[in-house]
């Protein structure tokens, strides 16, 4: 990459709902800036490491927004949202009506008009914000589901600009995409891109369909072709754009030594004996999200107790459950939901000193996160539809002593590459039982085999590949790139 100065603009910019940073002010004033969680950052952050570019978001707070500052070589530009913009933009329309419709309507989505003012306003914005730092000629990577107008509304702005966009979650199925009633517009503003990447095969299959149901464009191939439209609307310009799967990994490398490290290793022992060395530890972590499976991993548990096929303290569960979108409605239920039945589970199957369900509603460093991955025997990664699920890719590689077992749900994109995991189906209780059981009784041999295969392909699949491969197909689209440029 040619590096570029900031007067003349950023060659490589990153557009995406946050900063991969937070604002916490110390109660003396000062303000420091800290890595924030979540699966974008967590990826995006070793491919961006000493790369010289722009990153445009949100700082995570209402309000005016700080100056462009400088994190090594990266320049962060924060966009202002409005308290309003947050409720209307970012809780409401983001997460409280695509989010329900991309995930399978697993609660019902809601429809505000003045949410979707909100979201092409912020949109607009975003694209102003990228206009302003990018180079002539520069390479923009939009990601995710809050700023699927920007791809049109920046090649309005800059027709001189190779623009992908990358979707971290599910795209739905024509017949849920089709409710919501701005769907065209969502379509053109994804056209305005050159590249749009997902995660699995089916869901850059269903935006083709999408995209010849609702817009009558033409899909042959992985290319989408929109003759354009006589208005004044978004994206009204002719467009040529490939669709395709590029599914996201993890920096396996960074965690393998951070899982190996010394104060990492002492945790796991701590870890364990704080939960009293119990023979079977079974394992949870997820954002607090009805996407993930929380309950239906719950009702599997409850019941594996009430059958005495496992109890306390000899087979013990821990859910972290990383707070969430607090402020929507659907997420308030579902903790008290979830909370209600941690609370009956363990007032039925824990004693005094030994307690079937650990229950974390909290956010924990990396350090943490990796030592508890190795005190798990058995890995419960069982969300209703999930884009990818890096917990799944995180847990086999955090295991470099070969240990453990994965149950993973079939309706995560990371089920498409993680083949030899304990396969399960959410939905189906008995199902879930059962393999829960096989992935504790198996045969160690049996176990270490799939667990060495699944951190095979981890280790051969990792985030710098998506990443090449990803800027590889940007690069070449609408044609496929070269095969030699992927690994
Ligand atoms: C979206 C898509 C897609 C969790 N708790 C803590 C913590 N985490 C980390 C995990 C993992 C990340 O957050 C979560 O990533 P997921 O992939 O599991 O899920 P989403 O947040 O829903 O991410 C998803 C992803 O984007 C990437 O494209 O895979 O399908 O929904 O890295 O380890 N990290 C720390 N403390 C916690 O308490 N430090």
């Amino acid at each position: 990459m040619v590096p570029a100065s900031s007067s003349s603009g950023f060659d490589f910019v990153v557009a995406a709902n946050r900063l991969p940073v937070d604002r916490h002010v110390h109660p003396d004033g000062s303000v420091e800036w800290r890595t924030s969680p979540g699966g974008l950052v967590t990826a995006m952050e070793s491919v961006m490491q000493d790369r010289e570019a722009a990153w445009v978001g949100w700082a995570g707070f209402a309000g005016e927004a700080p100056e462009p500052f400088d994190d090594g070589a990266l320049r962060l530009c924060p966009v202002p949202l409005s308290t309003e913009e947050v409720a209307d933009y970012y809780e409401g329309f983001s997460n409280d009506t695509l989010w329900p419709i991309y995930h399978d309507v697993i609660v019902p989505p809601t429809f505000h008009r003045s949410w979707w003012h909100a979201y092409r306003r912020v949109n607009e914005r975003f694209a102003e914000a990228v206009a302003e730092v990018a180079a002539e000629g520069a390479t923009v990577w939009v990601h995710d589901y809050q700023l699927q107008l920007v791809p049109a509304l920046l090649r309005d702005r800059r027709p001189d600009l190779r623009i992908g966009w990358f979707n971290h979650i599910p795209f739905p199925p024509v017949e849920l995409f089709s409710q919501l009633p701005w769907r065209a517009a969502i379509l053109r503003g994804l056209l305005g891109a050159d590249f749009l990447g997902f995660q699995r095969a089916d869901d850059a299959r269903n935006f083709m369909r999408a995209c010849r149901s609702v817009l009558r464009a033409t899909a042959k191939g992985d290319v989408v072709t929109w003759a354009g439209a006589d208005d004044a609307q978004l994206g009204a310009a002719p467009r040529r754009v490939r669709a395709a799967a590029v599914p996201i990994s993890i920096d396996a490398q960074g965690l393998r030594e951070l899982a190996g490290s010394p104060e990492v290793q002492d945790r796991v022992t701590e870890i364990r004996a704080s939960l009293g060395n119990p023979k079977v530890v079974l394992l949870g972590v997820d954002r607090l999200d009805y996407t993930k499976g929380i309950r239906h991993r719950l009702r599997a548990i409850g019941e594996l107790l009430e059958d005495g096929e496992i109890a306390p303290p000899d087979v013990v569960f821990v859910q972290i459950a990383t707070p969430s979108r607090e402020r929507v409605e659907a997420y308030r239920l579902l903790r008290e939901e979830i909370e209600g039945t941690v609370g009956r589970i363990n007032g039925d199957f824990s004693h005094l000193g030994d307690t079937a369900v650990h229950y974390l509603h909290q956010s924990f460093g990396r350090e943490e996160i990796a030592a508890f991955f190795q005190v798990a025997d058995v890995m419960l990664v069982t969300p209703l539809r999930d884009g990818m699920n890096l917990v799944a890719k995180e847990y086999v590689t955090a295991r470099h002593d070969g240990g453990g077992a994965l149950v993973l749900s079939e309706f995560t994109g990371a089920a498409m590459e993680l083949r030899q995991a304990y396969m399960c189906n959410p939905h189906d209780i008995a199902g879930l039982k059962e393999t829960i059981l096989r992935a504790i009784r198996d045969n160690p041999a049996a176990k270490r085999r799939r667990m060495s295969a699944l951190r095979r392909r981890v280790h051969n699949h990792d985030v710098q590949t998506w990443a090449g491969e990803f800027l590889s197909a940007l690069a070449a689209a609408p044609d496929r790139p070269a095969k030699s440029s992927s690994r």
